[in-house]
């Protein structure tokens, strides 16, 4: 075999190796030249017409070429491997330098931080925190608290009602404040200490703060079908409108952070309570300075109220309050529209983590 031989069937080999870019082109021409019908295969099949001088000296030299055919295709093939491999650990990357797929912290409702901050202010000064259901009963809604029959509070334009099925004739209705859990809460405390004064052991005080969801029929900037109201009793020997006007003057200063808060008690009228008064706040600074913005109702629970919780109006007398949560949460954060509260718009309640 000439040199110009081996040099040219090698250097074929090489380039075909070279072209083939997947494992089974590489195959196809490697069959071109050690296959079955490969070159090299024929040239050795032309060995048997020669000499044995001649024989020897071609074999050795067409064997050569088949070494260096399958080396070049060894390195191929590694090649091809080794490119493989590359482009898999490139598509498997894995950047660890990324940061984690955090969930982003959640964070509690802005009226929840409210209920909370009222909740551990009162109970800061000795109230506990009523719950109760939301459905009420006509009696506990508006007759326990005074409110007579054909009262506007009680119409449909003002009230949500439920027909149960099976009711008892009895027109239920969703609560249109929390004062019946006060009136509940006054029975079970009533019970729960019937035996001690039976005893002739004084009734401890009733000292209790009622917050959670109401509804009424209205909605606007300011109000909504569902909105939230905390109400706060204290009754006992003889607690009276200057403890009312201490307790709801020390919260909103410790509510709203602002020792210098301003509070005034307006005149007003509520059938549970007399006298009544609206309360409103003055800010000092900040924004709101100097306007008097009303933030509850208040007043002397009414002995017919009290009479109706159970108890003896000539023994136990005491106040109320009613606020609004979602007013004292829009006041503190700045919020001029009720309706962002339960829009459910992430973006806006983020704000609030
Ligand atoms: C009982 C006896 C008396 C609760 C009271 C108010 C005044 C009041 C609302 C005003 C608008 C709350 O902010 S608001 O949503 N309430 O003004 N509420 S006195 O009086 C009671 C409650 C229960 C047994």
């Amino acid at each position: 075999m000439t040199i110009q031989e081996f040099d040219s069937i090698v250097g074929s080999a090489r380039d075909a190796f070279a072209k083939a870019g997947t494992p089974a082109e590489l195959e196809n021409a490697k069959a071109q030249f050690v296959g079955k019908s490969g070159r090299i295969t024929e040239l050795m099949k032309g060995l048997a017409a020669l000499s044995v001088e001649e024989k020897k000296t071609r074999g050795a030299a067409i064997n050569q070429a088949k070494q260096a055919i399958e080396a070049a295709l060894a390195e191929r093939r590694q090649a091809l491997a080794d490119a493989e491999l590359e482009a898999q650990l490139k598509a498997e990357a894995l950047d660890v330098s990324l940061p984690g797929r955090v969930r982003e912290p959640g964070g509690l409702h802005p009226v929840s931080l409210t209920m909370e901050r009222i909740e551990l202010i009162f109970a800061s000064m000795g109230f506990d925190v009523a719950d109760g259901p939301e459905v009420e009963s006509d009696w506990h809604s508006f007759t326990s608290l005074n409110n007579p029959p054909n009262h506007p509070a009680r119409s449909m334009q003002d009230t949500f009602y439920v027909d149960l099925n099976g009711d008892d004739g009895i027109p239920y209705n969703l609560r249109p404040h929390t004062s019946p859990m006060q009136v509940r809460y006054a029975h079970q405390h009533i019970k729960r200490y019937a035996e001690a004064v039976k005893r002739g052991e004084p009734m401890p005080e009733i000292r209790v703060i009622a917050p959670g969801r109401t509804y009424r029929v209205d909605s606007d900037a300011t109000h909504s079908p569902m909105f939230h109201q905390c109400e706060g009793l204290w009754l006992g020997e003889n607690v009276s409108f200057k403890d009312l006007k201490v307790v709801f003057t020390d919260f909103c200063r410790t509510f709203f952070e602002s020792d210098d808060l301003a509070l005034r008690f307006r005149p007003s009228f509520f059938p549970f309570t007399e006298p009544s008064a609206e309360i409103d706040i003055q800010f000092q600074s900040g924004p709101l300075a100097g306007r008097w913005l009303e933030v509850a109702g208040s007043g002397q629970v009414h002995p017919t109220v009290v009479r109706n919780m159970g108890l003896d109006p000539e023994k136990h007398i005491g106040f109320a309050f009613g606020m609004g949560p979602d007013r004292l949460t829009m006041l503190r954060y700045g919020v001029n529209d009720l309706r962002l509260f339960f829009d459910g718009d992430i973006r806006f309640l983020r704000q609030f983590r």
